[in-house]
């Protein structure tokens, strides 16, 4: 299946040092791309470009900030002399903060809106004249759950991802005609750093009420995992997609289709 693979494309996906950037990057690495990441420390970093080796793939790491316009615009550049310009975008860095609504700090809540949110405007609006020059491109939005539902303590986190699901239909409906695809990935709960204090096991080793609770909403029954979504990000980042725009894929096991586990 030949429309599965993106040889010698070039990849950018942000925030990608571990986790579901790390599968997605390892993924589009595989698939034939040629693909850069950022994070925002050397160390990190270098980290992460050892465990991508170990991984069995060869991935350029940049630092920089996903929210700073000027750093981002520099790396773009970094990036074309280097690989190429950016051919599939991965607007993958986020940050999350758990705690009820009325005891955060209006400075977190920008804060998390301008990583989540802004920074996606940032890199698409960077890269977007470029592909347009070039006659396409792809951009794949990391959205969430929290693309759809609301729950308690994620007030920011919610309201960025439900902004970058309108974001990616607003990028589909401008620049289809450029040939330009923005796609979005919603991850259900899946096993990573992320979320890992929502797994936390009780004191005597037994499953916290949460891990509990989100298995009981999957119809898999199951946490995903970094590699349940590499197929579908390879998909959305390849000509299999061409005429798939402004779609949110979700990557959740089934929990958007379910009403619920009924009472025993
Ligand atoms: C939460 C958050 C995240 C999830 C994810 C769900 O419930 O605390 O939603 O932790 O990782 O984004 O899709
Ligand atoms: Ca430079």
């Amino acid at each position: 299946m030949e429309q599965f693979r993106i040889d010698g494309k070039v990849a950018l996906v942000t925030g990608a040092s571990h986790g579901i950037g790390f599968g997605i990057a390892v993924a589009l690495a595989k698939a034939g791309a040629k693909v850069a990441f950022n994070c925002r420390t050397a160390e990190r970093r270098d980290a992460a470009v050892a465990a991508y080796r170990e991984a069995g793939v060869e991935v350029a790491g940049y630092v920089g900030d996903v929210t700073n316009e000027d750093q981002m615009r520099e790396m773009l550049a970094d990036i074309a002399k280097t690989l190429g310009p950016v051919d599939i975008l991965v607007n993958n860095a986020a940050v999350i903060k758990r705690l009820p609504m009325h005891e955060m700090d209006t400075a977190d809540f920008r804060r998390i809106i301008d990583t989540d949110l802004t920074a996606a405007f940032i890199m698409s609006k960077l890269v977007l004249p470029s592909m347009m020059e070039r006659g396409g491109g792809k951009i794949i939005n990391v959205c969430s759950m929290m693309s759809e539902l609301g729950r308690e303590t994620v007030s920011a986190y919610a309201a960025s991802k439900g902004g970058l699901k309108m974001l990616t239909r607003n990028i589909a409906s401008e620049y289809g005609k450029y040939n330009i695809q923005c796609n979005g990935i919603g991850p259900g709960y899946i096993a990573t750093e992320q979320t890992a204090p929502l797994r936390e096991p009780l004191p005597d080793g037994s499953r916290s009420p949460f891990d509990a609770f989100i298995v009981s909403k999957t119809p898999a029954e199951r946490w995903g995992t970094v590699e349940d979504l590499m197929g579908p990000v390879v998909f959305l980042a390849s000509p299999a997609s061409d005429f798939v725009n402004g779609h949110i894929l979700y990557v959740d096991g089934g929990i958007l289709a379910y009403l619920g586990h009924q009472p025993e």
